[in-house]
């Protein structure tokens, strides 16, 4: 309850942020697009991340204006940045949404007006959600959110893939685009044989189902060589750059590798 008040507090003052970070290909070594993570800028404690607070997340409400926030915060910091006037395909904004969001039937309409205002397309958007989220019992609203969501334009990541929760069984089932394998895999995928052939499985059944992969947690050179010669075409991670602010975004490179 102490945290609740301190956060519409902070949410008044405009201390929750956006951070960015990009996403990379393997290939070209282009970004491809952003990932958003929230950041509490707390004047005392200086910058918190999500871990410290977790509760947040779990009520609805607070939930609700933390995920409106960022996704109004992202869009200007996107404009500003001139990221809609690249050339190419656009450069994707992934959203990490709760069961809340996706569970509560005007999400989609209230998105589509926050993209109309900045005059955004839904073919920038990527919906991060979690296997968890997935197997909530509650699915069926949130399936036809992500599948409305799937046919204005936006595309649907399985955030932790490979963690837990789900079966495979499931995933033929679900509206998803994008695998991300979970940073626990990338981080021994040099040194432990185990965790190299999950990634490479993960590869594997993506390419065979049609699926986009996007590996989280590169950290260093020889596991970016060994994603590379395992066919991974996205990675994501600490190597080309950390979460950034939306001052930075806008002097952010283009091009990574
Ligand atoms: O930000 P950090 O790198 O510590 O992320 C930790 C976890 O918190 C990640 O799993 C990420 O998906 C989640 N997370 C970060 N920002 C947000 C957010 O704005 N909304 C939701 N729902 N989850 C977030
Ligand atoms: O999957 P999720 O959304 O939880 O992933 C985002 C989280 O991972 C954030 O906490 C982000 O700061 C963190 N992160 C991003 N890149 C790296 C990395 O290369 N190494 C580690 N240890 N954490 C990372
Ligand atoms: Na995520």
């Amino acid at each position: 309850r102490a945290i609740g008040r301190r956060f519409e507090r902070a949410i008044a003052e405009d201390l929750l942020e956006p951070y960015f970070q990009p996403i990379i290909s393997t290939a070209s070594g282009a970004r491809l697009g952003y990932e958003i993570l929230a950041r509490w800028r707390d004047p005392e404690r200086g910058i918190l991340m999500p871990d410290a607070f977790a509760s947040v997340f779990k009520d609805y409400r607070l939930a609700e204006t933390l995920t409106r926030t960022m996704i109004q915060r992202a869009l200007t910091a996107y404009v500003s940045a001139g990221l809609e006037r690249e050339p190419g395909p656009p450069v994707t904004l992934s959203i990490n949404l709760t069961s809340f969001d996706l569970l509560n039937p005007e999400f989609v309409f209230d998105m589509q007006l926050m993209l109309n205002t900045h005059g955004l397309e839904w073919d920038m958007i990527t919906i991060e959600v979690t296997e968890k989220v997935m197997l909530d019992e509650r699915s069926g609203q949130m399936l036809r959110s992500l599948q409305e969501m799937r046919t204005r334009g936006a595309t649907v990541a399985l955030d932790d893939f490979g963690t837990g929760y789900a079966g495979l069984r499931h995933l033929a089932d679900w509206p998803v685009d994008i695998l991300k394998i979970d940073r626990s895999f990338c981080a021994k995928i040099t040194e432990t044989a185990s965790d190299k052939a999950i990634a490479e499985g993960i590869l594997l059944i993506a390419q065979r189902c049609g699926y986009q992969v996007v590996a989280e947690g590169v950290e260093t050179p020889s596991q970016l060589d060994a994603l590379r010669a395992l066919g991974c075409p996205r990675v994501q991670g600490f190597l080309f750059a950390r979460p950034m602010s939306s001052a930075d975004l806008a002097r952010a490179p283009s091009r990574y590798i």
